[in-house]
Order: structure tokens, then C-alpha cells, then sequence
């Protein structure tokens, strides 16, 4: 299949003031569609045509590096996007709260937990919650990776590249991770990505 940019799930300006209507013109309208536009170019003519996306982001990575950075890229964005909403943040979902508390000790320590991940990716990259074996953890991958491509299933993650936060935040990361997980964050989505990779 070929690599299409998806429209964003709300208005531009839908997730100020945490996010600006400018870093989503830039990140979503600019980046992901470079990301779209040049994982097509790659993609023609490779093995991975007529792939799922699952199945280029996993069978590229460790083999063919530029078409990994762009598809794994859009992997990412393709949720990143869904994983935010107007209004975000606030109470999770119980039966979410309760796997996290389970297997990550609180909902408090999770978020301690993957904002560490997050300011300690040192330079471009993505915090993450994802499944493994059936159990919740947290990790943090460089550039364009994510959990996929290490035997779990994504559920949750952050863009910590300078892109997704400097025009709001300028070098202040851990304030927009924190201001992610309590006023931007779609935990609906969250939990019906856990209920799909629990299953
Ligand atoms: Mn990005």
C-alpha cells in the first residue's frame, strides 16, 4: 500500500493553548507529509510494495534505514495524532487505570515514569506505554523507532523531537510532556488500543 497524510482529527487551532495552531501547520502539514511523500519514493520498487504499514515498519527496520526512518515516521504520526484530542487528559479509563496501577505500580508513577523516558531520550525520538507478553511498559526509542519494532504493541506515545514542541515550549520538554499527559492526551484511545493488543 502506498503512504497516505490522514486530515488531523480536529482543527489546527483545537489544541491550544497546549499545542499552537503553528506547531500543528509545521508538524502535521509540513513533516508528516515529507514523511508520506519520501516513504512513497522509497517504497516503489522494494520488496515491502502491497505491505501493510505493520509489516514495512517491521520488515524495513535493520534493513533498508531511509525507507524505516519514513514509514516508521508515519507509523508514529498516524497515531500521534489520534492520541491527542481538545479537552484531553484528565481521568483515564478505569479498566486502563487499573492495568496501569497492576503492572506500573500507580497512575501517578506511570506518568513520572514516562515523562522520564521522555526528557532522558537525549535528542530526537519518542516516549512510549506500550504491551508486551501482556504486560503494560514504558520505553523510550531514537528518531523514528517505536516499540513495533521491538516485539511489543505501541498504546501510547510522544514525539520528543524538537519539532513537536519548540515553537510552544522552546527547550522546556519536560513541561510539554507534562501539559501532554494532562491536557492533551485521548485516553479513550488509549484504552481501545490496550483492549485490541490485550485480545
Ligand atoms: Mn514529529
Amino acid at each position: 500500500m502506498s503512504f497516505t497524510l490522514p486530515d488531523l482529527p480536529y482543527a489546527h487551532d483545537a489544541l491550544q493553548p497546549y499545542m499552537s495552531r503553528e506547531t500543528l501547520e509545521y508538524h502535521h502539514d509540513k513533516h508528516h507529509l515529507a514523511y508520506v511523500n519520501n516513504g512513497n519514493n522509497l517504497l516503489k520498487g522494494t520488496e515491502f510494495e502491497g505491505k501493510s504499514l505493520e509489516e514495512i515498519v517491521k520488515g524495513s527496520y535493520g534493513k533498508n534505514q531511509a525507507l524505516f526512518n519514513n514509514a516508521g515516521q508515519h507509523y508514529n504520526h498516524l497515531h500521534f495524532w489520534k492520541w491527542m484530542k481538545p479537552k484531553g487528559g484528565g481521568a483515564l479509563p478505569g479498566k486502563l487505570e487499573k492495568k496501569i496501577t497492576e503492572d506500573l505500580g500507580s497512575v501517578a508513577k506511570f506518568k513520572e515514569d514516562f515523562i522520564a523516558a521522555g526528557v532522558g531520550q537525549f535528542g530526537s525520538g519518542w516516549a512510549w506505554l506500550s504491551v508486551k507478553n501482556g504486560k503494560l511498559e514504558v520505553s523510550k526509542t531514537p528518531n523514528g523507532e517505536s516499540p513495533l519494532v521491538h516485539g511489543a504493541t505501541p498504546i501510547l506515545g510522544v514525539d520528543v523531537w524538537e519539532h513537536s514542541y519548540y515553537i510552544d515550549y522552546r527547550n522546556r520538554r519536560p513541561d510539554y510532556l507534562k501539559a501532554f499527559l494532562d491536557d492533551l492526551v485521548n485516553w479513550e484511545y488509549v484504552e481501545e488500543l490496550y483492549d485490541a493488543a490485550a485480545k
